[in-house]
Order: structure tokens, then sequence, then C-alpha cells
């Protein structure tokens, strides 16, 4: 055996990196009360909520929020920690949830997505079945998945929305 301080080191310094990283998954989980609540949250609308003014039409720039209510308050951290999916004239965009409350907790999020110049659908936005998901990104979809304050993990499943003409995008590309 020849346990030089050269070959001990690193053991020392992936134990501490591993202690700092559970220390900090702990800090950063949210508080899971006493509960007898047995119940799963669920998603039970998705909506788009943004006006596109009288032309019922979103131009370059302009934004389309989308509304998705659940069955009871869920914990979802931070801007951009979920995303959504749309059918712009054939194309899958992506709205990001755009958290304006300090808090972490939510019945209902919104997400945005901003038109972009060639995007075009005539006959009105739809929204993908089953797309809302949690984006994984440090902090995110393992640590901190979407949940009730008894932890029970939230059903993220839901229907989609079809082709609404109260919501179409004109915003052509240039030649
Ligand atoms: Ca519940
Ligand atoms: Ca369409």
């Amino acid at each position: 055996m020849n346990i030089s301080g050269k070959t001990f080191r690193p053991v020392i310094s992936l134990l501490a990196v591993a202690v700092a990283l559970a220390v900090t998954g702990l800090l950063a989980s949210p508080a899971v009360a006493q509960s007898d609540d047995e119940v799963a949250p669920t998603i039970t609308s998705v909506a788009i909520t943004s006006n596109p003014g009288g032309d019922n039409t979103y131009g370059a720039g302009d934004h389309i929020d989308i509304a998705v209510t659940f069955s009871e308050e869920v914990y979802i951290r931070g801007a951009g920690s979920v995303q959504l999916g749309l059918d712009i004239g054939g194309e899958s965009q992506l709205a990001t949830f755009t958290n304006n409350t300090t808090s972490n907790w939510h019945s209902t999020v919104t997400l945005r997505y901003t038109v972009q110049v060639g995007d075009v659908d005539t006959n009105g936005v739809s929204i993908t079945a089953n797309s809302f998901r949690q984006v994984n990104k440090p902090g995110g979809k393992e640590e901190n998945p979407i949940q009730d304050h008894a932890g029970n993990v939230a059903d993220l499943s839901h229907d989609a929305l079809p082709d609404d003409s109260s919501h179409q995008v004109n915003a052509p590309g240039g030649l």
C-alpha cells in the first residue's frame, strides 16, 4: 500500500463536492408540510390569454400568452423552468414560463411566445397536446419536480387546443 498525499487528496475533494451537492439539494427543495393530501395536481385548463387586437392577428414582436391552470397550487421553480409547445403555421415553437412573482407556488402559470419574423398562421395558433413540460436544468426537473404542498408530483398531461382563428399570426419574412 502506498497512500501518498497525492492520491489521497483527490478523494477528499470528491467527498467535499458530494457533500456540498447534497446540502445544496436539500436547501433547494421545497418544504413539504405534514398533510393527508395524496391527490396529485393536474392541469385543468390551457388557454390563450393575450389579445391580438381587432384584426385577431399578432405581428412580429407581439406576445402570445398562454395560461396553464392547475387543480391546486404547485411548486414551479423560476422563470424559464417550464415550456409549452405551440404550432404556428405548421412550425413547432416554444412558449416559456415568465414568472412575474417572487413566489414559486402557482395555481396558474403564464407562458409567453414572442412572434418572430417569418411566423405566419392564417387559421390561427394551436397548442400541442401534452406539450407542457419541465426544462431539465440545474435546480429544475430532478431536484424540484412540479408538485403540490404535500409533495405529490403533478400529472402534466393536457388536451390540445385546435387552430384558433381569433389568434392568427402574420409576420412574413422579407425577400
Ligand atoms: Ca394535492
Ligand atoms: Ca394554425
